[in-house]
């Protein structure tokens, strides 16, 4: 039985990643592939708690490490559980969010050490990595605008600007290190413009 794909969606807050999954999803389909949709962190009963404690605001500073090391536990509860299971058996996965979105937030955002995270996701991931990104673009000041009108701002939407401008940055790094996996869409346009583009992108890169 041929292994499913793992395809992961990626962006600074509001950059719509949640609102275009679905539409990602239904490329695929569209395309005859088995999909289940999750998220990170995220995924199972017991990484679901572990966002929940990642993302409540709260008095304490939370240490970059310990947000680094619980991203990452989620990760491997989420993996193991979840994930490696239905891509043994065929199906496709589709994730908002992956370690992608650790180089961006903790090494670009909080300022650890890509060495750091990368031995980390080898410890977690081994050799797995996703086979497809798309990554979705937009100016962090239209992404944090759009992610505040929503009312309830979570531990990560309250930080400052500069932080998303990092966390941009490092995400633009990560696609330079590896070109060949990302689909990168400019995605301050209406969803009616970019969605014929991720549409494109996806077929297209799929197709190589
Ligand atoms: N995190 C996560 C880490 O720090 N390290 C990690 O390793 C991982 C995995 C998770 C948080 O955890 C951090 C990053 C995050 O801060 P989350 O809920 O996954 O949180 O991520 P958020 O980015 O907070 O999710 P958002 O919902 O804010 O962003 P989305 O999903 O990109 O945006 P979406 O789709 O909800 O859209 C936001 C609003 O914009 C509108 C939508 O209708 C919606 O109202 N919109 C558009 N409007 C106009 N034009 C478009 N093209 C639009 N696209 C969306």
């Amino acid at each position: 039985m041929n292994r499913g794909l793992f395809i992961t969606v990626e962006g600074i807050e509001g950059a719509g990643k949640t609102t275009n999954l679905e539409f990602v999803r239904s490329v695929l389909q569209e395309q005859g592939m088995n999909v289940v949709t999750t998220r990170e962190p995220g995924g199972t009963p017991l990484a679901e708690e572990i966002r929940e404690m990642l993302l409540a605001p709260r008095e304490e500073q939370v240490s970059a490490k310990a947000e680094l090391l619980m991203m990452f536990a989620a990760r491997a509860q989420h993996l193991e559980q979840k994930v490696m299971p239905l891509i043994k058996s065929g199906v496709h996965v589709l994730s908002d969010r992956f370690t992608d979105a650790t180089y961006a937030y903790q090494g670009g955002g909080r300022g650890l050490s890509w060495d750091l995270i990368q031995r980390l996701e080898n410890i977690v991931q081994e050799e797995f990595r996703p086979d497809l990104t798309l990554l979705l673009c937009v100016n962090p000041e239209v992404g944090i605008a759009r992610a505040r009108k929503r009312g309830a701002l979570d531990r990560f939407e309250q930080e400052k600007l500069e932080f998303y401008i990092r966390v941009q940055d490092a995400y633009m790094k990560r696609v330079a290190e590896s070109p060949e996996r990302f689909c990168v869409i400019n995605a301050q346009e209406p969803l009616e413009v970019i969605q014929p583009q991720i549409r494109q992108a996806l077929l297209t890169k799929l197709s190589n």
